[in-house]
Parts: C-alpha cells; structure tokens; sequence
C-alpha cells in the first residue's frame, strides 16, 4: 500500500493529507474549522473566551470532536481509510494536555460510543494552555531563579524562559490548581496527545516538540533535572522519556478501525510541533533555505548546522525531525493582526490584496505596530500603535494601513531573525497569507531576498504524511521531496534594488519607535 496520512492539529483547524506515493499524488487534502463547525467550543479562532488578556486556553475536546468530524468527512467524500499504510502528524506547538491516568489499553475507547466522551472523563484539568498564553511572567522569572539564571536555562533547553512554553505552563498549573497537577500521571504536548488518541496508548512526545517546553537538554536528548526540579515537584514522573521523531509509537487503536475502516496494524509514527513538520513538508530539512510559515502565528525557521542560540532570548532551537536542529522566532500577531486590520475596514482578502497594490513602497514613512495581542517577539504586553499622518493614525487611512500592518511584520521578522546568521539567498514561504501577491512582494523587497511558494499549501499536514511515509513505508526523503515538495513554478518573486533605500530608512525608523516602546516596557 502506498497511501500516507498527515494530520495537523493547529490553532483554528485540523487538517488531512493524504498522498499516494506510487503515483506522486496528494489525493485527499481536507480541514475541520473549529470556529465555524465546532461551536459548542465557544472558540471562534482555536481559543476559548478568557477575561485576562494574557490567558489562552483551548478545549482538549475539541480537538477530539475534530478528529472524528473529519475522518468521518473523508470517508463520507468517498475515501477509503483501509487504503492507508502508515500516519503521522504534527500539533500547535506548546499547549499541554492533563490526564489523570495514562493510556494503556488499546482497546479501552469503544466504537458504540463517542471519543469525547471517552476522553472527557480522563483529563485532570478541562482546558489546554496554548502558545498564545503570555500569563506566566512570574513562572518564568521563577524558574530562571531556581536554575540558575535565564542564560542557563538558554544553554541547557535552547530558550531562555518562555511564557508560552510548556514547563512555565505546568508550574502555573501546580501554583494555581494543585488539586489538578496531584490528580495528573501524564502530561503530554498536543502532538503526544493526538498520536495517543490514535494508538489509544500513551504516545512519548517527539525531541522535536519536546525542545519547546524549556524542560529538555538539547545535547543528550534528555529531560533536564534541574529544569524539571525548578519546573514543578514530581514532574518527571508525568512524562514519559522523549523519543527520536521517527518513532512508531503504537498502531491504530481499534476504535478507528471499527468505526472508519482503518486497517489493523497500520503503524503511527511520533507526531510533532507544527513548525518541525512544515520544515519537512517544505522539503527543508537540511540547513540551507530560510522559511516563513504565514499562519495564526507567523514563524521564520531554517534546518540549522548546529545548536546556535539567539543572544537576545528571543528566538529558539528545537529539535529537527529528521534529525539535528532547527532555528524558529515566532511572531504572536501574523494572521492573527492582519485579520483584526481587516475586520476593522470591512475588508475581504480580495480588498486586502488589492490595498497593496494601490499604496506605494514603504507607505511614506508609515508603520503599524500590530500587538493586538501581546507579542512573544519582542516580548511586549498588547498595544497597537500607528505611525504617520494624522488621518493614518486615526484609522482613517484603511489601504494605508493594510500595508502598514504588512511591512512592519516583515521590518520585524528581518531584524528579529538576523541572529540565525548568514543571509538568505531564497526565502520559501507558506500559509493562507502566502497566496497573496502583495505580501510575497513586500517580504521579497524588506529582505531583498527572491521569494517562492510551494504548490501544496499546507506544509505541516504534507509534513505529516510525508514523515509517515519515511518512517513506516521506508521511502527516502530524496524520493519523496522530489514527487511532493514542488515550488511552484508560478511564483518568483524578485527583490526591487530600489526598494531597498526606502526599506532601509522604514527600517531604522520602525527600529527607533520600537527600541522607545521596548524601553517604556522595562
Ligand atoms: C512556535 C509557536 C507557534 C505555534 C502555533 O513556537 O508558538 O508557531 O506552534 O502554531
């Protein structure tokens, strides 16, 4: 059988890709939106409601709820699921899931009755903190101090302390519901968490994903005693040893077989963060090529040599699936500003495009810092302020500040991504956003740097099956890169020499205004 399944559980959807490896065809690509088809969530974009800016949670069972809809979808759309010979996936990164007891029955989920309400009774704590989370400041100050200082905890994990990142998370969870932490045996990242849903047995979490939680040494491979020990007491009996991304966690649990049509025995390979898997659904696992990933969240990664940190704590090296390392800087507010821009004019994508185009290089000097939520880089409480003529600053300018929001991303994204060192010679891009002319031209002229895109659009689904396909059917990357990781022909876009003066004076006035803001911060 040459059939593989990836699935991606991230922040406003869960996704399916399925390719045909012996005919070098994507043949099922499918998605569930947790806002508009899960309701009952109350999580219009992946998030339940929260009256503290700063907290971010999501519903477990949703993500459950979403796996069923959308094998059930699938299979309704006429696929067979029997035809799939190996799985594997990716999650958000971060968010952390609590369970009062491990997974160790395979066959304990019954087919005569739903999943979420199997799963319901098992969590410890109802909700999910998720990377959007920037409510364990306190955490994070108490963490360094237990380890012996932020820059420790950088050499050791590849992050000096992160709010959004998972060890914080637990420590709040054992600060603020110690009834919960007690009554939690497992922990796991929302990627363990689906891949146990599949198996119906505790999956490990993956050295990729794992690399995310300030918790592991990312030179043995190892959870890190001294960051669990000042993480939260008893922690390292909540996690199972991480294993190497390639790992076969476990086979497909009866309920799926039963209830879809899986074939017994079909093997599922460890899942991942979100980002790790588009680097491989991007065909980039080998230091080289520069990637952004354009979604809720906007990433810049790259496969990386070595373990090389950023000095100014900001961005942050997790484990390559396919081996070594990779460098990622995650800027909270990507879609998620550009949506707010948006929803605030009434504009439509086609509108937001074409804004673009009617509005010239560099605005006229006009910059929106877009923290509609507060920002991980750099790391700043919520505030959007705008820069320029009156009327900009008004909101009175709407195609003004459609671009406004888009440059100062980009403005932001080159200087908070010079420490991976050596420029890029091509930046390959990904996400809903990359489909949009006007952005690719932007990010191609701030860099002054060619920018391409893919033809298939979700790189971490594709990154799923893909790693499904290298580990269970024993394909090599080489093979399989060169049948699903296509740039697409369609699109190279040039950097304007031109622009680069104006992007070089945008550039030092986008720096200035945000050193004073930075400094207002301390
Ligand atoms: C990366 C990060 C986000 C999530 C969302 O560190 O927090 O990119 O993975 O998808």
């Amino acid at each position: 059988m040459a059939y593989f399944l990836g699935l991606d559980s991230s922040t406003q959807s869960l996704s399916a890709i399925v390719i045909d490896t012996s005919e070098g065809r994507v043949v099922v690509d499918e998605s569930v939106n947790f806002g508009s088809e899960l309701p009952a969530y109350d999580s219009p974009q992946g998030v339940l409601p929260s009256n503290d800016p700063r907290v971010r949670h999501s519903d477990p069972l949703m993500w459950v709820e979403a796996l069923e809809l959308l094998l059930t979808r699938v299979r309704e759309r006429g696929f067979n699921w029997s035809k799939v010979a190996g799985i594997s996936g990716a999650g958000q990164q971060h968010g952390s899931v609590y369970l009062k007891e491990p997974l160790r029955d395979a066959g304990r989920f019954k087919s005569s009755q739903s999943l979420v309400d199997q799963v319901r009774p098992l969590l410890s704590y109802p909700s999910s903190p998720m990377w959007m989370d920037s409510s364990t400041g306190e955490e994070c100050k108490e963490i360094a101090a237990a380890a012996g200082g932020r820059e420790r905890v950088l050499k050791i994990s590849g992050s000096i302390p992160i709010e959004r990142f998972t060890g914080p998370q637990i420590r709040k969870i054992w600060k603020t519901q110690p009834d919960a932490y007690r009554q939690t045996t497992e922990i796991h990242l929302v990627s363990s968490f689906m891949a146990s849903l599949l198996t119906g047995t505790s999956a490990a979490i993956d050295l990729g994903d794992a690399a995310g939680m300030n918790l592991l040494d990312l030179g043995t491979g190892r959870w890190n005693t001294t960051l669990l020990d000042a993480t939260a007491p008893g922690l390292a009996a909540k996690l199972q040893p991480p294993i190497a991304s390639h790992t076969r966690v476990g086979t497909i649990a009866p309920y799926f077989i039963e209830r879809f049509g899986f074939r017994p025995g079909v093997p599922v390979i460890a899942f991942t963060g979100d980002n790790h898997s588009s680097l491989v659904g991007m065909g980039a696992i080998s230091p080289g090529t520069r990637l952004i990933s354009l979604g809720t969240s906007d990433t810049v990664f790259a496969a990386m040599d070595g373990p090389r940190t950023d000095p100014n704590g900001y961005g942050h090296v997790f484990g390559n699936p396919a081996g070594g390392f990779m460098s990622l800087i995650c800027f909270t507010n990507g879609s998620l500003a550009r949506e707010e821009v948006s929803k605030r004019f009434g504009f439509d994508w086609g509108k937001f495009a074409a804004a673009i185009q009617e509005t010239p290089t560099a605005n006229g000097g006009r910059l929106l810092f877009p923290f509609f939520t507060s920002e991980t880089t750099p790391r700043i409480p919520a505030g959007v302020e705008l820069f320029g003529s009156p009327d900009f600053v008004a909101w009175k300018e709407p195609k003004e500040a459609i671009r406004a929001v888009v440059e100062t991303q980009a403005l932001s994204m080159r200087r908070f991504s010079e420490w991976i060192g050596h420029p890029p010679k091509q930046l390959v891009l990904t996400g809903g956003a990359a489909r949009n002319p006007g952005i690719l031209r932007i990010v191609a002229d701030v860099f002054q740097c060619p920018v391409r895109t893919l033809r298939v659009g979700n790189a971490s689904a594709l990154g799923g099956a893909l790693r499904a396909a290298q580990a269970a059917g024993g394909i090599a990357w080489k093979e399989l890169f060169s049948a699903f990781v296509a740039l697409d022909p369609d699109v190279n876009v040039q950097p304007d020499p031109q622009a680069r003066l104006a992007y070089e004076q945008l550039a030092r006035a986008f720096d200035e205004k945000l050193n004073a803001r930075l400094a207002r911060n301390v």
